[in-house]
């Protein structure tokens, strides 16, 4: 009886593991989906595609979570430069942003001057650590088709996952602005998805692949040996 086994060499193994993991990961790039908490500074306010008017959907002018949670011009300036400066609380529900190579988070402002921010992190949502700040920059001109990207690494603070971030208005206070940093969103470079949110005809179908040309290759080196 012929007892040979197809075994899967341990680097090719690896390969189809990092392979799936890449796919997933690219598959996965999301922004925030929900707005935890916003304590506006004065001057703060919501626009559309660098007018002076919003209309989302609770109307002209009133703060709602859309605004932050798409790429797409419809901007919360967090205001406060002239007092206290306003700060968001936001969270991906569906999964973590994790700590891979560089940068891991973006910040995106896509109204007028490119003003500072601080961001911190964290994984349970009550203890944040410094991710760094975006120090803004007055004449750098941030538009929707050429937002002003700030980009966090979780490395900064030690982290290798979190979900919660806190981004608070800092800098251009000389220049007085009083509307300060204008959130259009927050974008994660490196995400990973809830085990319960893992999409199974994403993951599901690339490993089955994988494992089944593994099978058949198995099949016929052992057909021909035999
Ligand atoms: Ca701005
Ligand atoms: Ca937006």
């Amino acid at each position: 009886m012929n007892t040979k086994r197809y075994t899967m060499r341990p680097a090719t193994a690896a390969a189809v593991v990092m392979a799936c993991l890449f796919m997933t990961d690219l598959a996965s790039a999301v922004t925030i989906d929900t707005v935890v908490s916003f304590a506006p500074g004065a001057g703060y306010g919501v626009m559309n595609n660098n007018s002076a008017s919003y209309s989302g959907p609770s109307g002209a002018g009133t703060f709602d979570a859309s605004a932050v949670t798409v790429l797409d011009g419809a901007a919360l300036a967090l205001g406060g430069t002239t007092d206290s400066p306003g700060q968001i609380v936001v969270n991906f529900s569906t999964g973590s942003v994790i700590n891979g190579p560089g940068a891991d988070l973006v910040t995106y402002d896509t109204f007028g001057h490119s003003e500072g921010i601080i961001v911190e992190a964290s994984a349970d949502g009550s203890t944040f650590l410094l991710l760094g700040l975006n120090s803004g920059s007055l004449p750098t001109l941030c538009s929707p088709a050429i937002p002003c990207a700030s980009y966090f690494d979780l490395a900064a603070a030690g982290l290798t996952s979190a979900s919660f971030f806190r981004l608070t208005v800092t800098d251009l206070v000389v220049f007085n602005f009083p509307q300060a940093y204008d959130l259009d969103t927050v974008e994660a470079l490196h995400f990973q998805p809830n085990v319960s949110e893992v999409p199974l005809p994403a993951a599901l179908p690339l490993f089955a692949t994988g494992l089944g040309a593994f099978g058949l290759l198995g099949w016929w080196r052992k057909r021909k040996a035999v």
